[in-house]
C-alpha cells in the first residue's frame, strides 16, 4: 500500500503554498463530496487563492441550495492554469469520472476518509477515522487560521450530516460532534439544514419511493433485502435517478437484515448497486470485487448485465460469499 498519511498541518502548509487550485470530487457526489469541496473552496479564497470547483456529474438537487453549489462545472477546465488539483472525498484519479491519466502525480493533493484507496498526489491525507471529509477540511481550515463563516460552516455541516446519516451511523464519533459544535458556533442553523435535506421532498420522489418499495424482496434466508429502481419507474412518475439515492435505508431497516442492496438501472444493461451493512461484513471488499468501492458498511458498484435479474444474481452471489455460512 503506497498511501502516505500526511498530517493536517503538512497539507495546510502545502495549500498555503498553492495559488491556483482546482477542486475535484468523486462522480455521483454526495453531501460530503460537495459540502467539503464548497467549504474548502470558500476557505481557500479567504486566504486569497484562486479556486475552481468541478464535478463530472454535477451537484445533486438535494444539496443544490448550498451557497456555492451553482459554481460547479461538469467539464474539466484546461489544467494548464492550475498548480494544484485537489481530490476531495476520493483519492484516485479514476473516481472523479474525468480523464486525468496523463497528469503528473505531483500536481495532485488528495484528502479522503475512504479505506482501501491508494492515494494520488504530492500530499495524501487519508484518515479512515474521520466520519466525513468535511471533518478533515474543517481541521485544515482551522490549522490555516481561516475565518470559518456561516457559509463555510453550513457546507461542512452538510458534509458531516449526510455522511453520518444525521449523526446516527456508527462512524459518528466524539470528534464528529466536536466538529459540529464548532460549526454551529460559526453560524450553522441545524434545524434549517435538516429541513433543507429532509423536509423539502418533491412529490415525484415520494411517488417513486412507493414504486421502489413494492419491489422489496428478502434473499439468502432473510439476511439480505433488495429493492429495485428501473428507468420505467422514473419515467412513470417523472423522477430522476438521484431521487432514489437514500432509498436503500428502507430495506436496511428491516429486522434481521444484514445487508441491504438497492439496484438502479442506469441504462440498458448497466446497473448501479448501493450496498449497506448492519453487521460486520466488509462491503468495501464486496464492492471492490464488483469493480466499485466504498466503506465497510456502505459501498457501491456499477455492474454490466443482460438483465436486472442477472445483475441481481451477480450481487447476491458476491454477498453470499461475503456473508459466509454463519449468521453474525
Ligand atoms: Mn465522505
Amino acid at each position: 500500500m503506497k498511501t502516505i498519511k500526511k498530517t493536517i498541518a503538512e497539507v495546510a502548509r502545502e495549500l498555503e503554498g498553492a495559488a491556483n487550485i482546482l477542486i475535484l470530487s468523486h462522480e455521483n457526489p454526495d453531501g460530503d463530496a460537495i459540502g467539503s469541496s464548497i467549504g474548502l473552496a470558500l476557505g481557500l479564497r479567504e486566504f486569497g487563492k484562486n479556486v475552481v470547483l468541478a464535478n463530472s456529474t454535477g451537484v445533486p438537487e438535494r444539496i443544490s441550495w448550498l451557497e456555492g453549489a451553482k459554481e460547479f462545472v461538469t467539464q474539466l477546465p484546461p489544467l494548464r492554469g492550475f498548480d494544484t488539483i485537489l481530490l476531495l472525498d476520493c483519492a484516485e484519479r479514476e473516481r472523479t469520472g474525468f480523464d486525468l491519466s496523463g497528469v503528473p502525480e505531483e500536481r495532485f493533493i488528495s484528502i479522503d476518509h475512504h479505506p482501501n484507496t491508494v492515494g494520488v498526489g504530492r500530499k495524501v491525507l487519508i484518515d479512515t477515522q474521520a466520519a466525513a471529509t468535511g471533518e478533515l477540511v474543517l481541521e485544515i481550515l482551522l490549522e490555516m487560521a481561516v475565518r470559518v463563516d456561516a457559509k463555510i460552516a453550513t457546507a461542512l455541516y452538510v458534509a458531516l450530516h449526510t455522511d453520518t446519516g444525521g449523526f446516527n451511523y456508527s462512524n459518528t464519533s466524539r470528534m464528529t460532534h466536536m466538529s459540529a459544535s464548532i460549526l454551529i458556533d460559526r453560524g450553522v442553523d441545524p434545524a434549517a439544514v435538516h429541513k433543507h435535506l429532509f423536509g423539502n421532498e418533491r412529490f415525484e420522489r415520494v411517488a417513486l419511493l412507493g414504486k421502489v418499495l413494492s419491489t422489496l424482496t428478502m434473499e439468502l434466508d432473510g439476511r439480505v433485502a433488495t429493492c429495485v429502481v428501473t428507468m420505467e419507474m422514473l419515467d412513470e412518475v417523472g423522477a430522476s435517478p438521484e431521487d432514489s439515492d437514500d432509498f436503500v435505508n428502507y430495506p436496511r431497516s428491516i429486522r434481521g437484515v444484514e445487508v441491504a442492496a438497492l439496484l438502479k438501472e442506469r441504462e440498458e444493461g448497466v446497473f448501479r448497486v448501493s450496498l449497506r451493512a448492519n453487521t460486520g461484513v466488509n462491503l468495501s471488499l464486496v464492492a471492490k470485487k464488483l469493480g466499485g468501492g466504498g466503506h465497510k458498511k456502505a459501498a457501491g458498484a456499477t455492474i454490466t448485465a443482460t438483465s436486472l435479474e442477472e445483475a441481481k444474481k451477480i450481487i447476491l452471489a458476491s454477498l453470499e460469499e461475503a456473508l459466509g455460512g454463519a449468521a453474525s
